[in-house]
Parts: structure tokens; C-alpha cells; sequence
């Protein structure tokens, strides 16, 4: 009997330290977006100032009149993007946006995608209104992704969202919570 007690004592002490099922299904998971551009640093610093664009591209630069041009032409820039265009995830999960492209992004929630605080990069699309006013609008602001940086959107609610840069509105993300 005093072994059979002293065993069950060991096993109780031994999974009490273990990381039991069950806790290991209760660390967050996370799903990640990553926000990308090929900034040419030349035009694009001379335009916005010095380190505005850092040079990620490596030759595959697109110079800042060239994205302009393409964005009025309603062929936006395809290095412009969120990768992936569709995330699927459950509720609870952790939604980490990292901008690994040269220039500053956002991660903005809209309730239908339009256009961005630009108006030349718009292609005729309105302004939605999560992105009026711009930066000066502390709402947009804080969506504000800088390059390199990362940003971690928790407590989405089930069902569909969508995101936008409000600076380059052809950078969309549809998620969906389940
Ligand atoms: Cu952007």
C-alpha cells in the first residue's frame, strides 16, 4: 500500500512539471503577414527625405514616379503587397504583420477596401474613411507599420476582416476568424 501511495505521489509530482495537452492548446498561436516593396532609396529619398526608403531590392527596385505611374494606370505595382492575399485562422490566434520591404506600410482595419490617404496612388478610388486624414489622423497613425518592424493584431472576432495600407490601397489582406 505505501508503495502503491509513494508511486502515485512520483506520477502526480512528475505531470504537475510536465507541460500537459492541455496547456500546451492554450499557448497562442500565431499566423504571420509579411508587408513588402522594392523602394528604389534614390528617388524615392529624394522625394521624402533621407531613410525613408533603405535599400531591400537588390535590383529590383521600382523608381517612386514609376510606382505613381503604374498606380494611375491602374496596374499597381506588384512588389507592393501583403503576402499572403487570404489568411484562415482560428479565434484566438495571434496576427504578426512584419514589413520586411524598405519603406513604411499600415495595417489598417476597413470595413470595405477603397482608396488610401494618397490620392495619386488611388486610381480614381475613393479615400475609405479608416484611412482619412492620413497620419495626422491618430487612428491611421497607430496602424503604422515601419520597416522592419512588426505588428501583432490579437482579439480578432470570428467571421471576416479586412485589411489595407492607407498608403498603398492595393495592399489588401482578407482574414478569415473561424
Ligand atoms: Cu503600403
Amino acid at each position: 500500500m505505501r508503495t502503491l501511495i509513494t508511486s502515485l505521489f512520483v506520477t502526480a509530482l512528475a505531470l504537475s512539471f510536465a507541460p500537459t495537452e492541455h496547456e500546451q492548446e492554450n499557448l497562442p498561436s500565431v499566423t504571420q503577414v509579411v508587408a513588402l516593396d522594392e523602394c528604389d532609396p534614390a528617388t524615392f529619398n529624394a522625394a521624402l527625405g533621407p531613410d525613408f526608403c533603405k535599400n531591400v531590392a537588390l535590383g529590383a527596385a521600382t523608381k517612386l514616379p514609376d510606382l505613381f505611374a503604374k498606380a494611375a494606370a491602374g496596374k499597381p505595382d506588384p512588389g507592393w503587397d501583403f503576402e499572403p492575399d487570404i489568411v484562415h485562422m482560428k479565434k484566438g490566434t495571434i496576427l504578426d504583420v512584419v514589413d520586411q520591404g524598405g519603406e513604411p506600410h499600415t495595417f489598417t482595419e476597413v470595413a470595405q477596401f477603397g482608396g488610401g490617404f494618397i490620392g495619386d496612388l488611388n486610381a480614381g478610388e475613393a479615400v475609405v474613411p479608416e484611412c482619412a486624414g492620413g497620419f495626422s489622423n491618430v487612428a491611421v497613425a497607430k496602424t503604422r507599420i515601419l520597416q522592419g518592424s512588426h505588428s501583432q493584431i490579437t482579439g480578432l472576432s470570428k467571421g471576416e476582416h479586412l485589411f489595407e495600407c492607407c498608403i498603398h490601397p492595393w495592399m489588401r489582406v482578407k482574414v478569415e476568424v473561424k
